[in-house]
């Protein structure tokens, strides 16, 4: 298949959602232009932006056809789809993909809550203005998300068994967790895996275990 040229990300690299797709470029070798967009660099108010992505949120894709889409986990299958079609990373078996998917569901659904909590509460949010009460409650609720996928780690390298989109969703916030300045329990499946993105994965190392800001 040869490679579709001209794919565009906007946004700013130090959003987990944007890592996403950078690793995920990196793991497939998916050439593309990143622009920097939310955060200190705006943009994603502006009329041109809003008619992308109603959200003025980052990630979105852009294919040089005018196609856009966003939510970090669709662009992942879309990408998938359109550049490696049949990849292990997004298995076309269905169980193998129920099983890849759900893991990518549960980081949206039920990860990334208490996750985001506790990385504004300790990373973003100056140390006055903190509601530690709050941060400490959504560090409960994480950590027991977190023994449910160190479980699910027992005698697989992988979340789904091979590496896939799975471990590039829940990749991005296992590294926050392990670098947050927190008492966390010792889930040494989930530490196993989180040294093994590192260990195996350059476009992990490059995106995603970076100082948190
Ligand atoms: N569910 C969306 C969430 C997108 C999202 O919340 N992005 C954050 C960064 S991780 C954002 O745009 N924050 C505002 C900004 O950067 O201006 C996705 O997965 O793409």
């Amino acid at each position: 298949m040869p490679m579709i040229q001209g794919l565009k990300i906007w946004g700013r690299t130090s959003s987990s959602n944007v890592m996403k797709l950078l690793w995920l470029c990196e793991e497939l070798g998916i050439p593309h232009e990143r622009i920097d967009a939310g955060g200190e660099f705006g943009r994603t108010r502006e009329p041109f932006y809003l008619a992308m992505n109603p959200n003025s949120r980052v990630p979105t894709i852009e294919e040089a056809d005018g196609y856009t889409l966003w939510e970090s986990n669709s662009a992942l299958r879309y990408l998938v789809a359109t550049r490696a079609p049949g990849s292990p990373l997004h298995p076309p078996a269905p169980k193998a993909r129920g099983d890849v998917e759900r893991w990518m569901d549960w980081q949206l659904a039920s990860l990334n809550g208490p996750m985001t909590t506790v990385f504004f509460t300790h990373v973003r949010t100056p140390e006055a203005q903190r509601d530690l009460a709050a941060a400490a409650k959504a560090q409960g609720e994480a950590e027991a998300l977190w023994s449910i996928l160190d479980r699910q780690l027992a005698g697989r390298d992988y979340v789904a068994g091979g590496f896939s989109l799975a471990d590039i969703c829940l990749g991005i916030y296992v590294h926050r967790w392990f670098s947050l300045p927190i008492e966390r329990a010792a889930l040494p499946r989930l530490r196993g895996w989180y040294d093994r993105l590192q260990a195996n994965h350059a476009g992990y190392r490059t995106h995603v275990a970076v100082p948190m800001v």
